[in-house]
């Protein structure tokens, strides 16, 4: 199988959706609006729940549009190639997605009053998932043992660079008032509760049957059965689901399933060091 990536700040990006032009123009040209909405994540953090939560909250609860647009086209990520195409389809507010880490994020975004949900997932987990993607999807490079994928996870062999770099670059700005902070285990644990801080952190004054709505189609069976959200769309030969399911397991801590404790003794060890200045570190994971 063929693996080609990019490489641009420092990172490694898959070829398939990227070049170094879509990162660059997303880092240095795009002209950020106030009125965005900014769903970033380090990959398999929740970033496709995320989309189908925002727009949700954006049609105020009304399934039709997740059920009639691609995710990506929807909620389309901001550096890879087709970014400029979706985005002109855009209403306002402009619900945008991005895997950058914030050293390379679009620059006006920082001198501008747009809003930014930042999801964090259990790294281990992160781990456990993108092992499996990287299996299903043709265009990432496999690794059949599970340790040394760890290895390779931890040190930033992977696309999207070291979850700790990333993670770091974007907790940073976790105090502004324009940026939202969100794990993906209390989306997990309170769907509810977190629609309703996402709501109230966009302004947005949903009812209660569009909240209820939200939640419904937003949980993992409803996204499982929807086609716009489930990579179904995806030609077999790019993300084969018969190997493993875009949308897998939806839980926390599979990690036990697949760490040995030595694996997870020395994972923990190694979060305790990487994230020791980040007073968040026991709420994030490990
Ligand atoms: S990607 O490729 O970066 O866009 O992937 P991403 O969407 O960030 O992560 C995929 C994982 O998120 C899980 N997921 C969900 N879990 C619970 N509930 C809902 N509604 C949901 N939607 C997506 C998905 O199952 C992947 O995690 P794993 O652990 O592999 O199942």
């Amino acid at each position: 199988r063929v693996a080609h990536s990019i490489e641009y700040g420092g990172i490694t990006l898959p070829a398939l959706v990227h070049s170094e032009d879509s990162v660059r123009y997303a880092h240095r040209s795009f002209q950020v609006q106030d009125s965005d909405v900014f769903n970033i994540t380090y990959p398999k953090s929740g970033t496709t729940w995320m989309k189908e939560i925002l727009t949700l909250i954006h049609s105020n609860g009304d399934p039709t549009l997740s059920r009639s647009l691609p995710c990506w086209e929807r909620v389309p990520w901001i550096e890879q190639v087709t970014a400029v195409k979706y985005l002109e389809n855009q209403t306002c507010p402009r619900l945008i997605t991005s895997h950058l880490p914030a050293e390379i994020f679009p620059e006006s975004f920082f001198t501008s009053q747009a809003k930014a949900i930042y999801t964090v997932r259990d790294p281990k987990d992160v781990c456990v998932s993108l092992f499996y993607y990287t299996k299903m999807a043709s265009f990432l490079e496999h690794e059949e043992d599970f340790g040394e994928f760890i290895r390779k996870f931890v040190s930033g062999e992977v696309l999207f660079g070291s979850w700790f770099d990333h993670v770091k670059s974007w907790l940073a700005y976790k105090d502004q008032a324009n940026f939202l902070l969100l794990t993906y285990d209390e989306l997990l644990k309170d769907l509810r509760g977190s629609v309703l801080r996402i709501c109230q952190f966009l302004g947005k004054d949903l009812d209660v049957p569009a909240v209820d709505s939200v939640v419904e189609n937003a949980s993992f069976e409803a996204m499982k059965g929807n086609k716009m959200v489930n990579y179904s769309l995806v030609p077999e030969d790019i993300m084969n689901q018969k190997i493993s399911p875009f949308l897998r397991k939806g839980i926390s801590g599979d990690w036990k399933n697949h760490f040995t404790s030595e694996q997870s003794a020395a994972f923990h060890h190694l979060y305790q060091e990487k994230m020791k200045d980040v007073s968040e570190r026991k709420t994030l994971g490990a």
